[in-house]
This record gives C-alpha cells, structure tokens and sequence, in this order.
C-alpha cells in the first residue's frame, strides 16, 4: 500500500519540492492549506512543478489545533513533515507574537496531533541554522551552541526543543533537520536571492534600473532546495530519529552573490545595486556556514546544484516570467 505523507507549509518553496519529491516515490500527499482571500494564487508553486493534481488538499491552520487533530484523523498519515511557519525573518520583529505562535507553538500543536491520534507516525521539524545566529564557532554542525538572534529564531529554537522532547519523552520518531538557507525559483520575493534574481531579471530586460538592498556584507551557506527536501525525506527513512545540518559547507556573502547573479547576463551588479539603510536589520546574523558530514556520512545525502548553476536557474526563471507577462 502506498504511504501516506502529511506537509505542512505546502503551498511554500520546500513544500512544493517536497510534494513533487514524495510523488515521485509513490506516497500519497496531503497537504494543509489555510483559508486565504487570494485563493486564485494558492498552489501557484504546487502547479508550477506540475504537481497540484496529485495532492490532496486539507483544510487546516497551524494555529488551530481542532483542525490538526482532524486532519490527523482523515489521514493516518506514515510520515509528517512540519513545514508551515511565519519564516521571513525581517517580519518577525514586526509580527513577533504571530510567529511565536505560528513557527514555535504551532509545531507544537502538529507534536500534539501526532500524539494524541496517530503516535507511530514519523515527524519532521523544519529547524533553521538561524538559530546559531551569532556565532560561537567558524563552522556550525549538531554540536554548535545556539545563540538566536530575532524573534524568528528564538520561535524556530522552541519548536526545535520541543520536538527533541517528544522524541526523548513519548518515544516519538522525530528528527530536526537544522537547513540553512536554501533557494529556488519558488523562493518568496522578499528573500534577498529571489529579490536579486528578479530584478536582475527586469534589469536585463529594461523594465528597471536599480536594486535596494540592506546589508551585503552578511554571508550566508545558500543550497538549492530540490536538494534540501531529499534529506528531509532520508531522514524520516532511518531506523532511529535524530537532528542533521544540511548544509553546502560554503558560504558567500550577498555582495558576491549579487555579482554572480548580474554577471549571469553580462552586467555588473554595482552599476545597479544602492544601499538601503531600512532594509537592515535591528539584529543581524552575519555569518553562517554548516558542515553537512553527519548528513553525508548517515543520509548518503549530497547536494548536487551549486551557487552558481542555482542563481543561473533562478535569473533564467525571472526572466521567463517577466517576459510572458511582456508577451
Ligand atoms: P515559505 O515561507 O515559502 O512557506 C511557509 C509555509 O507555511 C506556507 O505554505 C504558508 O502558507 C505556511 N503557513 C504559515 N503560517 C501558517 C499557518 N498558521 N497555518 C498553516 N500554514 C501556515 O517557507 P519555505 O518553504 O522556504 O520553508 C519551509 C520551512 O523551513 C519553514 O518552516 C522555514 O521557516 C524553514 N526553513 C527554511 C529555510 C530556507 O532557507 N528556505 C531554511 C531553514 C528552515 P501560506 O501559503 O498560506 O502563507
Ligand atoms: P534569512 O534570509 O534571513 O537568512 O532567512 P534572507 O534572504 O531574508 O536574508 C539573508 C541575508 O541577506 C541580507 N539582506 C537582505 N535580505 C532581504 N530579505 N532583503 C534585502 O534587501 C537584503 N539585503 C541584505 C539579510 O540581512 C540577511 O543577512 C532565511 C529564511 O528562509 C528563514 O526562514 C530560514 O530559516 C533561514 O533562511 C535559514
């Protein structure tokens, strides 16, 4: 019989790879989908990788727990992954009771779900490597102090302990697997990759001139998220639970990337990029670099695309877009 899958945060980037992923290998999808009023938008990334008919859609919300408890209840799923949470960081200091709420409590109310109806299944928490925040070593791996640095990370550390306690009180399968930042075409506008690619995008086309950023001097490990869901994946395929860093074990500050992304069509990034004192941050973390080899050495897991080949897809991506609505 074909497993079952329940995500959460389906219609983000990683739902959407992770969706196409467990496709692929036979599972039965069903993903929770809160009520919006833009409804015509919803399962926009779901349908560009061609994977909104092959899942079931479930009417719930993170911050529901009747809802999640239903949800449960209709699926009996084998395999949970928590996905859904306020993530742009930026927002999390102007909305930080939402996302206390939304990215702390609310994988502890799928935790509750999980327990009180269907306790076999296996869990996965989307941890972030925000949460080592300012940095107590070069290179961060499992054993790495935490050190959150906005409401965003702190929310992200709470949830991040609770699903070690469920796992270490209730016997529960349940791993975190700590990501750092990883992209896509999928990526949300705001995140300073797609903010870049796209105006690159407009830029080379002739629709804008210029580019604001904040501060381009922070440096972050970016891999490409096709990648990233398939240790989500491997990590719920292991006899035993456990917490993993997926990471690329290179990090890149946003000024070179921003090169590399106007070099893609032949421009040079200074010609257009301006800095923006607003776009800072009231706490910044300035650097972040995993070391992937627990992941490597138990997953077998690899990243395939580098910075290079995910920028490049990601421009080609934004250009294609602007230029069907030019069309
Ligand atoms: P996105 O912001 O693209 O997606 C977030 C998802 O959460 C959306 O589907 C959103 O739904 C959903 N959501 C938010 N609030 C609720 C709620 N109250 N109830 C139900 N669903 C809700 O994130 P990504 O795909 O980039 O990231 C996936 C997860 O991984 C997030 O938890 C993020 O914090 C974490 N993470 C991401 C990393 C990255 O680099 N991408 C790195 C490390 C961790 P809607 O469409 O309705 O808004
Ligand atoms: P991050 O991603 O905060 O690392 O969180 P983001 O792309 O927003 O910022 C990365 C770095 O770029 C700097 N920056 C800018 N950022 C944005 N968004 N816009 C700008 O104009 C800009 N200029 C410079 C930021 O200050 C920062 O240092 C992402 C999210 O996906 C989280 O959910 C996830 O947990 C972490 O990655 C790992």
């Amino acid at each position: 019989m074909a497993k079952r899958a329940l995500i959460t945060g389906v219609t983000g980037q990683d739902g959407a790879y992770l969706t196409q992923l467990l496709c692929d290998k036979g599972y039965e999808v069903f993903g929770i989908l809160r009520r919006s009023a833009s409804s015509d938008v919803i399962g926009e990334r779901l349908r560009w990788l061609g994977v909104l008919d092959r899942i079931n859609l479930i009417d719930a919300d993170l911050l529901d727990l009747g809802s999640l408890i239903r949800a449960f209840e209709q699926v009996h799923p084998d395999e949970v992954y928590n996905l859904a949470a306020q993530s742009f960081v930026k927002s999390s200091w102007n909305q930080p009771i939402l996302t206390g709420q939304a990215t702390g409590m609310g994988a502890v109310n799928v935790l509750e779900s999980l327990r009180i109806v269907h306790p076999k299944a296996r869990f996965y928490q989307a941890s972030s490597s925000e949460m080592f925040g300012l940095i107590q070593e070069p290179v961060q791996n499992e054993k790495t102090p935490f050190y959150p640095r906005s409401p965003y990370a702190i929310a992200k550390l709470y949830a991040h302990w609770m699903t070690v306690n469920y796992r270490e009180s209730f016997g529960i399968h349940a791993s975190n697997g700590i990501l750092f930042n990883h992209e896509s075409p999928l990526r949300g506008i705001e995140f300073v990759t797609r903010r870049v690619t796209d105006a690159v995008a407009r830029i080379s086309l002739g629709l804008s001139r210029s580019l604001a950023l904040g501060n381009v001097d922070a440096s972050r490990d970016w891999g490409h998220a096709r990648d990233y869901v398939k240790a989500m994946w491997l990590m719920l395929q292991q006899d035993e639970p456990d917490d993993y860093v997926v990471a690329t074990g290179r990090t890149v500050t946003v000024r070179e990337m921003c090169r590399i992304a106007f070099a893609h069509v032949g421009l040079n990034w200074e010609d257009h990029v301006e800095i923006n004192q607003d776009l800072m941050r009231p706490a910044e973390v300035d650097v972040l670099l995993g070391d992937p080899s627990k992941a490597k050495a138990k997953l077998g897991w690899e990243p395939e695309a580098s910075l290079e080949d995910l920028i490049a897809e990601m421009v080609d991506a934004d250009i294609a877009r602007h230029k069907g609505r030019l069309a």
